[in-house]
Order: C-alpha cells, then sequence, then structure tokens
C-alpha cells in the first residue's frame, strides 16, 4: 500500500481525493492548516454547508468505510512542521493543493495578494525541498491550473511547445501569460519544479485544470456530512457552482460582460479519477509530466443558458444579466487546448448532462434557506 500525502486536504477537492484514494486502497494522511476555511469565514462569505473539521471527517469516513485517514494540522510555509511530517510518514507521492485557490481573492488588495503570493510559493518551495531531504524517489503531483496558459490565439499543448527557428529545433513549455495574481503564482510554481526537476532528478506532474463543479462523488453519496466545501460567494465560488446557487436563490445569473470567455471544464469526480491515474502512474525521475485536466469547454454564456434550462425542468425562475466585466480577459476568443494524456491513462470522463445539472440543482434545493445572497457580489476589480 502506498502512502499518499495530501496537502491542503480540507479543501474542496482535498477531502474528496482522500476519500477517494482511501476507497482505493492508498494509505492517505491530509495536511492543512484550515487557512482555506479562515478567509472565507474572515470575508463573511462561508459555504453554503457547515463542513466538520479535518479530524472528525476522518472519523465520520472511518465509521461509513472502515477506513482510516491520518490528520495533520500545520503550515507548510513552516519548515520544522511539513519537514516533521514527512520524516514521520515518507511518503510515496505528494498530492499538493495546498494553495490560495481563488483568482478574485488574489486581486482584492495589497494584502491578499501578498498572503497568495507568500503562501503559493513558499508552500511550493518547502515540497520541493522535503522531497530533495527526505523521499527523493516520491512523485510530486502539484495542482496547476489552465489559467496559466491564458488564451492564446493557437491551439494549447499539454505543458510543452515545439519550437523550430532558425532552421533549429527545441521543445519549451508551453508559453504563460496568466490573467490574475493567482494564476501566476501558478505559473511560477511551474517554473520552480521544473528548475528542481531538471537540477535535482525530481519526479514531477504538474495538472493544469479547469473550473471544477459538482459536490457528489462515488465516496459521500448519501452522506452529506462529508461533502465538500461549497462556496457561491465572488471569492471563492467558480463559475457553474455558483450559477447553479444563484439560480436556485433566485438571483439573476452574474455573466461577465459579452459572456463569450471559454474554458475547459470538469467534474469533481473526474478531477478524484485524474489524480489516482497520476498516483498509480508516476511520472519518471527527472520528468515534469504536464497534462491538461479539461473534459469539456463551455462559454460563460453556454453555462447560463444550461443553468436556466435546468432552473426551467425543476421549475425555478431563472434570470440572467450581464454585469460590467471586473476582470481583464478576453471576452471573446479561440480557445483549443488538448487534452489527451488522462485519457490515455484511463480517465473515464463525466459530462455536465441535464441529469448532472439537475441533480446538482436539486441538491442545492435541500440548502436553499442557508443561500446569503449578500455575498454573491463582491465588486472585486481587477483595475481599481
Ligand atoms: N465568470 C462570470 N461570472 C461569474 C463568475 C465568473 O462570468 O459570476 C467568468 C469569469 O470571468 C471567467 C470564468 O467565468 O471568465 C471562470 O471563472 P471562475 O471564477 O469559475 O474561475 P477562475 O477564476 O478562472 O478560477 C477557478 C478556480 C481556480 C482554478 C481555475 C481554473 O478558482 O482555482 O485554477 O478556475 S482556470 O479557469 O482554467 O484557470
Amino acid at each position: 500500500m502506498s502512502c499518499v500525502l495530501i496537502l491542503g486536504g480540507d479543501g474542496y477537492l482535498g477531502w474528496p481525493t482522500a476519500m477517494h484514494l482511501s476507497e482505493h486502497g492508498h494509505d492517505v494522511v491530509v495536511v492543512d492548516n484550515y487557512m482555506r476555511r479562515n478567509l472565507s469565514r474572515e470575508e463573511n462569505s462561508e459555504p453554503l454547508f457547515d463542513v466538520p473539521n479535518l479530524h472528525r471527517r476522518a472519523q465520520l469516513w472511518e465509521e461509513k468505510s472502515g477506513k482510516s485517514i491520518q490528520v495533520r494540522i500545520g503550515d507548510l510555509c513552516d519548515w520544522d512542521f511539513l519537514a516533521s511530517v514527512f520524516e514521520d510518514f515518507k511518503p510515496d507521492s505528494i498530492i499538493h493543493y495546498a494553495e490560495q485557490p481563488s483568482a478574485p481573492y488574489s486581486m482584492k488588495d495589497r494584502k491578499t495578494a501578498s498572503l497568495t503570493f507568500n503562501n503559493n510559493l513558499v508552500a511550493t518551495f518547502n515540497v520541493i525541498q522535503a522531497m530533495h531531504e527526505y523521499t527523493p524517489d516520491s512523485h510530486l503531483i502539484k495542482l496547476g491550473t489552465m489559467g496559466e496558459y491564458g488564451t492564446p490565439n493557437i491551439d494549447i499543448e499539454e505543458g510543452w511547445l515545439e519550437v523550430e527557428h532558425k532552421g533549429r529545433k527545441d521543445k519549451f513549455l508551453f508559453p504563460r501569460q496568466a490573467g490574475s495574481l493567482y494564476h501566476t503564482t501558478k505559473v511560477l510554481d511551474t517554473d520552480l519544479l521544473w528548475f528542481y526537476v531538471r537540477t535535482w532528478g525530481l519526479r514531477v506532474t504538474d495538472l493544469m485544470q479547469g473550473p471544477v463543479y459538482g459536490l457528489e462523488t462515488y465516496e459521500n453519496a448519501g452522506h452529506d456530512d462529508l461533502f465538500p466545501f461549497l462556496n457561491y460567494d465572488e471569492l471563492f465560488g467558480t463559475v457553474i457552482n455558483r450559477f447553479m446557487v444563484q439560480a436556485v436563490a433566485g438571483y439573476p445569473l452574474t455573466v461577465y460582460g459579452k459572456g463569450g470567455q471559454t474554458r475547459g471544464y470538469l467534474n469533481i469526480k473526474d478531477t478524484l479519477q485524474c489524480l489516482r491515474l497520476s498516483v498509480e502512474s508516476p511520472a519518471d525521475p527527472g520528468q515534469l509530466r504536464i497534462f491538461n485536466q479539461v473534459v469539456e469547454t463551455f462559454t460563460v454564456n453556454d453555462i447560463a443558458a444550461k443553468v436556466k434550462a435546468s432552473g426551467d425542468r425543476l421549475g425555478l425562475d431563472v434570470s440572467i444579466k450581464s454585469l460590467p466585466n471586473p476582470r481583464k480577459e478576453m471576452e471573446e476568443h479561440y480557445y483549443n487546448p488538448t487534452h489527451t494524456g488522462l485519457l490515455e491513462l484511463g480517465l473515464e470522463p463525466h459530462y455536465l448532462t441535464d441529469e448532472t445539472m439537475d441533480e446538482m440543482m436539486q441538491l442545492i434545493i435541500r440548502y436553499k434557506d442557508r443561500i446569503k445572497t449578500d455575498c454573491i457580489f463582491r465588486d472585486v476589480k481587477w483595475k481599481k
């Protein structure tokens, strides 16, 4: 049984990944400092459900599955803490989700930008140092983002680009041009990883993930207390989850600008598969393996139309409202990412079908009374 360390194990993806890998026979340790919980409380943007703390979740999981998940609470920016975790568990794989994940939060003000920058870069740096010192043969699976590439006017390759220049050829990281400070920290992470892969021969998989939607996984179905956070506010909610909660609350869907912004989306169940496939087929020593972790692409207008159609089927009165775009991003553009690597490893995609939409809406309807509409709009602008 391999030991998998999940850094950021309390988060929207961290906890579901922990249960999924535990279910599939891995020995799982989750590490978190509750930063994401604390930030959303500080911002008065709490998730739709109350989520038990990690020790309690591990207990609930053990009662349900008979399997145990170990918990360590601490900050990865604190070297002594991180070193003690590596020393105690000597992980075979490390999944690194432990970053401030919100683009709007990173653009709110100097303090939030500085927290994002320091936390994300120092955590990644310390993880690299800990691997080198304690587990040089372990495999790091790092959550990157499709947003690292931005929206170039050419096809987006899976991490790398062959360039022919003045008659000579070489392969480079695909050009990165991120659209927020948060996304830029992920670009810097990739560069840091690539440097240490070249220099120390680390094994690394960098997953360029698009926005994720969903709540239910095979492990938590029917157990609401094992659900991950569902944020729907402007700071921490991602667009599909957010629009569904807005639809249930009767709050017009907030399409930014022209709504032609296209991204590659995936169901939370597919995130879990991608992570497991990456753990079970590790990168080679000295390899920075990059996958584009997306299943299907939509514009914001497509998503609004799908959410409205689902609302219509369920008898809700859903309206769509275009707002001036608070972000600096292209509102109409070419977008064609390659995403075959994870399919070749065995990913069996779940698509955003009417059935999936309706199931998720029905789940949110059960918690309708808990929706606080005053945190949906926060007016965070990229450029003041
Ligand atoms: N959008 C709207 N209205 C809203 C919210 C968002 O039109 O009310 C638009 C945004 O302007 C953007 C698109 O929807 O064009 C996606 O926005 P998002 O908030 O769902 O996602 P984003 O800020 O890009 O970040 C999220 C996660 C982040 C992850 C990223 C993947 O928070 O952690 O890295 O998705 S990606 O977008 O591919 O970079």
